[in-house]
């Protein structure tokens, strides 16, 4: 059984998640691997005791420990479940095909995750009288300037980043997640809006949900 490590919390306004290892998640749930939840405490992201450090050098989340030794890096760690659980199948294979799916879902981390949506999911694991509205609010116009209209363009009406559902779309998952929460408008961007639609509805998006508890997004048998 694998062992999937993150940092996930309860409050009055939803379960909170990480966004890097909600990627590793959805595709565990889409391949049906069963997996547990090694749910660390927040602060130890930031203290990082040797026992986090041990399996990420960097002392961050997402790692997978695994019958062959922990993977760390949501992407590294997808692109290892893909090649270790062929099916389904959620890679391309022409070269150029292949290629265009790893920039989308590089895209979604380096501009997203990592990017602009931090300034706005960040604060949401204080308490609202925390959060600084200004701040959050130029996370949203940083998101929607930078990414809205380069997503809007890749999307064609009814179908994922590459046509069928692929590892390029897990990024955006975890944006559907704090989206979700956020509410923030996506006037504009029809094609988005629906596409983040598309994405909650999989059935894989419950286990990142918001409205899911703790309890019954641990893992799968
Ligand atoms: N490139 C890494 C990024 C992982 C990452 O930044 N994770 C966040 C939580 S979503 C974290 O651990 N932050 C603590 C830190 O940056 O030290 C991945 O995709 O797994």
């Amino acid at each position: 059984m694998f062992i999937l490590a993150t940092t996930e919390r309860e409050y009055p306004w939803g379960t909170l998640r990480s966004t890097n290892a909600s990627k590793v998640k959805v595709i565990l749930e889409e391949k049906g691997v069963p997996y547990k939840v090694d749910r660390l405490h927040p602060g130890d992201l930031w203290k990082k005791p040797e026992s986090i450090l041990e399996k990420h050098p960097l002392g961050k989340v997402p790692y997978l420990e695994t019958d062959e030794g922990a993977i760390y890096d949501s992407t590294v760690i997808n692109e290892y479940l893909e090649d270790r659980f062929s099916s389904p199948v959620l890679r391309p294979e022409k070269p150029a095909a292949l290629a265009r799916m790893r920039m989308l879902e590089n895209f979604g981390d380096e501009a997203i995750l990592v990017g602009d949506l931090p300034k706005i999911w960040m604060p949401m694991w204080s308490g609202p009288e925390k959060r600084d509205a200004d701040a959050m609010q130029a996370g949203r116009d940083a998101l929607r300037d930078r990414s809205f209209g380069y997503l809007e363009q890749q999307l064609e009406e009814g179908g994922y980043l590459c046509g069928e559902f692929t590892l390029a779309d897990a990024p955006y998952m975890a944006m559907a997640m704090v989206l979700e929460v956020d509410g923030m408008s996506l006037d504009g961007y029809p094609l988005l809006e629906s596409y983040l639609e598309r994405l909650r509805s999989r059935p894989s998006y419950k286990a990142i949900s918001p409205a899911t508890s703790l309890d019954d997004s641990a893992g799968r048998e």
